[in-house]
């Protein structure tokens, strides 16, 4: 199998915001282990184009969504500084199908690394915790695929957005974390970050391990998103969508043209 060609189709929808039939409907042997390899492929692209790594996301980090994908384990995707948004304007331009979700981002001042990293190793190497949201837009037709579609599709990422409020790793606890998801006035989802894998920190020690298997790390002054605290919705044109992290602040996206 042409990995390179397959990475380049994929690079080709993601760019032109377009729907694809799912890979493994026309390459069944594809695995895992190609589709990172894929991700990692696109991500070279966006390098050598002047793109910057900002960080790495967990998907999948959900009892729901694993089961909704028939599957047992998260996956990694990687952010890119051309995807992060500033502000809460959200256009739709380069976008299929998006849908948004609450997060909890940690950003990092030493390099994380290693087979071994445990929570104590990820308190130690943060350096502030921030609300964030993160935009998903599967480039696969009516957001549907396996396991080894969506890492084909860099975890459905498309952008993210951090709050201007960042907050020391020990300001709470995060797993306690409420988060509501009003879109036009109405509550549309609720949670708490005890709904990714128990605790986020979990994701952030998952991701630590599953980077360590490929010689990757989470490096000083990346982000990572740990994972949706409720199920994404669904984003319209002139929606007003007002993500409430209970304590720490409100992030509210404008969705336009
Ligand atoms: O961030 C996520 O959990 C999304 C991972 C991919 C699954 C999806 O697109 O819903
Ligand atoms: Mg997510």
């Amino acid at each position: 199998m042409d990995l390179r060609a397959i990475a380049e189709e994929v690079w080709r929808h993601q760019v032109d915001a377009t729907e694809m039939q799912k890979l493994t409907e026309r390459y069944p042997g594809l695995t895992v282990a190609d589709a990172y390899e894929i991700q990692r492929l696109n991500t070279d692209r966006a390098l050598s184009q002047g793109d910057v790594l900002a960080g790495w996301k967990m998907g999948l980090t959900s009892r729901a969504k694993q089961v909704s994908v028939g599957v047992e384990e998260p996956i990694y995707g990687r952010l890119f500084r051309s995807q992060e948004l500033t502000d809460g304007e959200l256009s739709l331009a380069g976008l299929i199908h998006p849908r948004v979700e609450p997060e909890l981002a940690f950003v990092f001042k030493h390099r994380l690394a290693g087979p071994q990293v445990t929570a104590r190793d990820v308190w130690l190497a943060t350096e502030c915790v921030m609300p964030a949201v993160e935009i998903i837009d599967s480039r696969y037709r009516d957001f549907s695929f396996t396991l080894v579609d969506v890492i084909a599709d860099n975890a459905s990422f498309a952008r993210f957005w951090l709050a201007d409020q960042a907050y020391s790793p020990y300001h709470c606890a995060w797993d306690e974390v409420g988060v509501a998801v009003r879109q036009n006035g109405e509550v549309k989802q609720t949670g708490a970050g005890a709904a990714v894998l128990g605790h986020p920190v979990r994701a952030v020690v998952q991701l630590a391990r599953m980077l360590a298997q490929v010689g990757q790390a989470v490096e000083p002054g990346m982000v990572v998103l740990t994972g949706g605290i409720t199920e994404a919705i669904h984003l319209h044109r002139g929606d007003e969508v007002v993500v409430d992290f209970d304590g720490l602040g409100e992030l509210r996206l404008n969705i336009r043209d």
